[in-house]
């Protein structure tokens, strides 16, 4: 198999670390979507949208990180994607509920329009309005992760035993480290994502995401 990825991104991460974690075989090359590769002709053919993660498989290919991850998932037989209808379907839910609706108040709503300019609004007084009404909507989802999904006592975000939906939210949460985030006000999620931070590869893995909180370092963000 062969991964295309580029060590800052928020999608890529947790599908190097799910590969490092299972001790998988997996060809990686970098795009170097900072400078433009993405849009090169060499990469629009293997993934129109631009975008990487892309993962090949012999002719068969995945473009979508949450594919990605349940597909490497399945054919690693890994226990982070427990096989019982019901477990497997809390997996899904909570990579989706990532996916969308914590993705797009916490990356796009308040850390993206801080620290990335393809991200922000032309207007500044306008992308400031973004940005503040980000920080209210992530806040919101930070609440319910911290009450209810990971509210139960249990260290995982699905239970007792790490899954896939606990490496794609890695990804995101730790986006949370470009702006300064310490999830001070929320017990639970800076409890799980320490969990996380503890796990071997996660250096490794993620080393991307620091390199990119020290290269924005300086200005007062606005965080959680
Ligand atoms: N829904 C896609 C999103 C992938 C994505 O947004 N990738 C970003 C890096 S995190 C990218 O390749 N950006 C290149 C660009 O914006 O031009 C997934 O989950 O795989």
């Amino acid at each position: 198999m062969k991964l295309y990825q580029h060590p800052v991104s928020t999608s890529c991460r947790p599908v190097m670390m799910f590969i490092a974690d299972e001790g998988m075989e997996v060809e990686q090359q970098i795009i170097d979507i900072m400078a433009g590769e993405q849009y090169g002709e060499s990469f629009t053919r293997i993934n129109p949208s631009s975008f990487v993660p892309v993962l090949e498989d012999g002719d068969f290919r995945l473009i979508e990180s949450s594919a990605i991850l349940k597909y490497l998932a399945e054919t690693s037989g890994s226990a982070a994607y427990p096989a019982d209808p019901k477990s497997r379907a809390r997996v899904n839910e909570v990579m989706d509920w990532f996916n969308t609706n914590f993705y797009r108040t916490f990356g796009y709503g308040l850390v993206y329009p801080q620290v990335l300019d393809h991200c922000k609004l032309p207007d500044e007084a306008a992308n400031a309005l973004l940005v503040t009404a980000g920080k209210a909507q992530a806040e919101r989802f930070l609440k319910v992760l911290n009450d209810h999904i990971l509210g139960q006592g249990a260290p995982w975000l699905c239970g007792e035993t790490i899954t896939i939906a606990d490496y794609l939210a890695s990804g995101i949460v730790s986006l949370g480290e470009v702006i300064g985030c310490t999830f001070g006000t929320y017990p639970n999620v800076a409890v799980w994502y320490d969990r996380l931070k503890a796990l071997p590869n996660w250096q490794s893995a993620n080393a991307g995401v620091y390199e990119w909180a020290k290269f924005v370092q300086g200005p007062e963000y606005l965080k959680v």
